[in-house]
């Protein structure tokens, strides 16, 4: 039996985030902790964006989710392993948001109870996670430029461009112009009609590492019928929410590279299956962000440190998004790159004095 607890915490972005579909200051996401007989805390976080422009999921949904089935079944299931849990939590169909927190923090405890970092727990073998960085769109060329100029000045090893009908090859060009050796690739989060594909055509000779999720999720066809035009490397993330859409996108060959996410595939337990499934077909790598707070930023981290992830995540150091971060020391991005801990469980602390002070709702089932 465990006791569970929901947070809602609310921090602000130190920089207005925008992508195809919608632009945000402030994040609001759901904390959830485990609390074991013993005392040990387990943490995860529900980085659902407020509104349902990335996935179905909302701020509002994760937590009515979270309160009536989840929240009980974490509470009520006996487990081992984690993925006990996340087999319990399973016969909750999507909502793979919520259920990541929970899995989340049934791997932060587990890990912490063994006295292992996360990221042995899960199988890591390296000891930083190489970071890139996503970049929202701004209103002018320039700004984009002076947000990149700064990013590479900082160290980041790749750079990713959000782009939507309207904002893609001009600003693109000019960016591979004035950073001709920096690796960049570009996320259009599923902004594009497949009719018209030309937009790909002229993105295709800027020689980018890859093109993320150009047509809308369910459209694996169109995905295919693109990668087999171009060059650049298709990469899947809305297009991927369960290992079985991994399967049949290559399968199809819908596209060359994946992006996991933790959020987006219900936890770190199915993102296990999937860079397994990823590493066994020779298809690279890398983990994907939503602007985590400093809980679901280390589980990124610790997934980032498995064999397969050879591309640079998107895990960039708090200070990119947040002027004070959830946990007692910031995650720091240092020449490029993310250091994997090596502390028992998490690797990072939770600073309850200042979750406490930024949360707008609370819940504790027992
Ligand atoms: O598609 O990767 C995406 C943020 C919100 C919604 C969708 C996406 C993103 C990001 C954030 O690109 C990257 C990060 O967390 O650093
Ligand atoms: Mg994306």
């Amino acid at each position: 039996m465990m006791r569970v607890s929901l947070r809602r915490v609310r921090l602000p972005l130190v920089h207005q985030f925008r992508t195809s579909s919608h632009a945000k200051r402030f994040l609001e996401h759901i904390l959830v902790t485990f609390e074991a007989a013993d005392g040990t805390v387990g943490w995860g976080e529900i980085a659902s964006p407020s509104g349902p422009f990335y996935s179905a999921e909302t701020v509002d949904s994760c937590w009515a989710v979270s309160r009536d089935f989840l929240a009980p079944i974490a509470q009520r299931t006996r487990w081992e392993h984690p993925a006990e849990l996340a087999a319990a939590m399973s016969k909750v169909r999507g909502n793979h948001f919520a259920r990541s927190g929970f899995d989340v923090a049934a791997w932060s405890l587990f890990a912490a109870r063994s006295g292992i970092p996360l990221s042995r727990a899960l199988g890591g073998t390296r000891s930083r996670a190489e970071a890139g960085v996503s970049l929202g769109i701004e209103s002018t060329i320039d700004e984009l430029l002076a947000q990149v100029s700064a990013r590479v000045a900082e160290g980041y090893r790749r750079i990713k461009l959000k782009i939507a009908p309207g904002w893609d090859v001009a600003p693109v060009r000019e960016v591979r112009a004035a950073f001709p050796s920096v690796p960049v690739h570009v996320d259009a989060n599923g902004a594009y009609d497949s009719s018209d594909m030309s937009a790909f055509f002229a993105l295709d000779a800027l020689g980018l590492l890859m093109i993320e999720q150009p047509f809308a999720p369910r459209d694996l066809l169109a995905h295919v019928a693109l990668q087999k035009r171009i060059s650049t490397p298709v990469c899947l993330d809305e297009s991927v929410e369960e290992v079985a859409d991994l399967a049949t996108a290559l399968t199809l060959g819908a596209g060359r590279i994946l992006n996991i996410k933790v959020s987006r595939m219900g936890g770190l337990t199915p993102a296990l299956r999937a860079h397994e499934l990823a590493r066994s077909a020779g298809v690279p790598v890398w983990c994907g962000g939503m602007h985590e707070f400093g809980i679901g930023r280390a589980a990124n981290v610790a997934l980032s440190s498995l064999p397969g992830f050879t591309l640079p995540s998107d895990v960039s150091g708090s200070d990119k998004y947040y002027a004070r971060d959830v946990t007692t020391h910031p995650i720091v991005c240092t020449d490029g790159h993310v250091d994997v801990p090596s502390a028992p469980g998490l690797g990072w602390e939770p600073d309850l004095e200042f979750i406490e002070s930024q949360t707008v709702d609370r819940l504790t089932v027992t």
